[in-house]
């Protein structure tokens, strides 16, 4: 389809994130675009081709955007983000205020007004593009934190669009939300929707409680009155490809590498392991202190037990992450040091993402997999282990604060501040009865199964199509 057709076309459903579902790479010298890696994208996939429609997003390169483009038969709607509006809307705004300050505000969040004008300015312009793209009475589905004010500014602009809003991270309760300098707007923007969206019940409470103290919001339970319209907020938790996960982790080269980290890493060694991005949110400082506690009150030796880290570099240009990368590293290198011998590291520290039959040959060879955020949305790691582990083995040690953990809850739950216990808590793992693992491996498995990312997106399509 000719550009000139893309742009001048109107869709019937349309997906409005930060990023677009594809990212540039380079094949044979040339520069191609490829499927992003993640479980949205491919949630969402489906949904968008079934329905013929568009995601409007940004390509993750600052200044001018390319012209629209199908890929897959999904058309691709750039929006351009300038330089300077990246750090005052991206680095700023997103991952300087509102990250911190949804997670609890485990760093101290900013408030900077130059940042503001960057933040609207951006959703001002995601949601033009969304309102020239889709077609009467059409669907738009916005994503997350970064365009809070996408679903207010669409309405006005289009007031016979259905629009939808979820959020990936936890929303705050009252005390951490009123400091925000913003809170009105954010708030009065979200209402904008028909549909608000969260990954847990505490989520769409604080949101409800907040919609009608500060934007004369009404009504009760899940069905506000905002500006003369009904706005329905619940709770629509995220979940994995179930299938895909299984059906990977039970292929024989797949199981072959399992085999061989186990014993590259010591046969006989029970391995622990924890998978992250690299982000101060996910509590990999206090759970890398818990292992040292374990080896030092000898629960442990090095002989028994390894634990590995893989860590997926994020956010590198903002300084609190620059901070917990060194922390981290100077962490594993006091254990190593303290406890190591040649030839034998306790902890094994991956600073990468892996690809993504590597990630399952990790998840099948640990014996207890630590999750262990102190404030996450949901937390997908814990889904994708639970998938993997198809024999019902393995031990999920999970963090009370994971949005995950209502639905987990056969997980050993943890606080993930408490040092002691959370050494208990690996010990405890690795030295469980089979039996007792198995049982509860065998509900979590249930859980995970019975409720998958297509089942999160097509209950959340339902409820944006006002039939449930
Ligand atoms: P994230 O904070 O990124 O997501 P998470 O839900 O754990 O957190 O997803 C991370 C993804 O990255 C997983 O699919 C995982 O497999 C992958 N990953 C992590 N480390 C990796 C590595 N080293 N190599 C390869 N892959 C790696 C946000 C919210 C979450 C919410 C999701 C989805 O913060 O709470 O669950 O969105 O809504």
């Amino acid at each position: 389809m000719a550009e000139q057709e893309i742009s001048s076309r109107r869709w019937p459903m349309v997906v409005v994130a930060n990023t677009l579902p594809v990212r540039r790479t380079k094949e044979k010298g040339r520069s191609i675009w490829e499927v992003s890696p993640g479980g949205l994208v491919s949630a969402l996939q489906p949904i968008i081709q079934r329905a013929q429609g568009a995601w409007v997003g940004w390509t993750g390169t600052a200044g001018r955007a390319p012209d629209p483009f199908m890929h897959g038969d999904i058309a691709n709607i750039p929006v351009p983000i300038g330089a300077a509006e990246l750090r005052g809307f991206y680095q700023g705004v997103c991952n300087r205020t509102l990250w911190p300050l949804y997670h609890d505000a485990i760093r101290q969040p900013e408030y900077h007004r130059h940042w503001w004008v960057h933040y609207r300015a951006v959703n001002e312009r995601f949601a033009n593009a969304a309102a020239k793209t889709v077609a009467p009475g059409g669907l738009v589905w916005v994503h997350d934190y970064h365009l809070h004010l996408v679903p207010g500014i669409l309405r006005k602009l289009r007031g016979d669009v259905r629009i939808g809003f979820f959020l990936h991270i936890p929303f705050p309760p009252e005390e951490l939300f009123t400091r925000l300098p913003w809170r009105r707007q954010i708030l009065e923007g979200t209402l904008g929707a028909d549909v608000v969206g969260f990954q847990t019940k505490a989520g769409a409470h604080n949101f409800t409680r907040l919609a009608q103290r500060y934007a004369a919001a009404r009504g009760r339970g899940s069905r506000l009155q905002f500006a003369g319209r009904s706005v329905h907020v619940a709770a629509y938790p995220i979940s994995i490809d179930f299938e895909k996960y299984e059906s990977v982790a039970r292929h024989p080269a797949v199981l072959n590498h399992a085999e061989e980290l186990r014993k590259n890493l010591g046969s006989g060694r029970k391995i622990i392991l924890g998978v992250d991005r690299l982000d101060y949110t996910k509590g990999i400082d206090v759970r890398v202190k818990a292992f040292g506690e374990l080896l030092s009150r000898e629960l442990q030796t090095i002989d028994d037990t390894v634990f590995v880290q893989v860590a997926v570099p994020s956010r590198e240009r903002i300084e609190e992450y620059q901070e917990l990368r060194s922390s981290v590293e100077e962490l594993v290198g006091q254990i190593n040091g303290r406890f190591g011998e040649v030839g034998v590291a306790p902890v094994h520290y991956l600073r990468r993402n892996l690809p993504f039959e590597e990630l399952i040959a990790m998840y099948r060879a640990a014996d207890v997999m630590l999750v262990t955020p102190y404030c996450d949305g949901m937390n997908l790691v814990a889904k994708e282990y639970v998938a993997t582990r198809f024999d019902n083995t393995g031990v999920l040690i999970l963090s009370e604060f994971a949005g995950a953990a209502p639905e987990l809850h056969n997980a050993q739950l943890v606080n993930p501040h408490d040092v002691d216990s959370l050494a208990e808590a690996m010990h405890h793992g690795l030295t469980l009865a089979p039996k007792d693992a198995k049982k509860n491996m065998r509900a979590m498995r249930r859980v995970v199964k019975r409720h998958t990312v297509h089942d999160w997106a097509n209950s959340f399509m339902k409820s944006l199509k006002g039939k449930g």
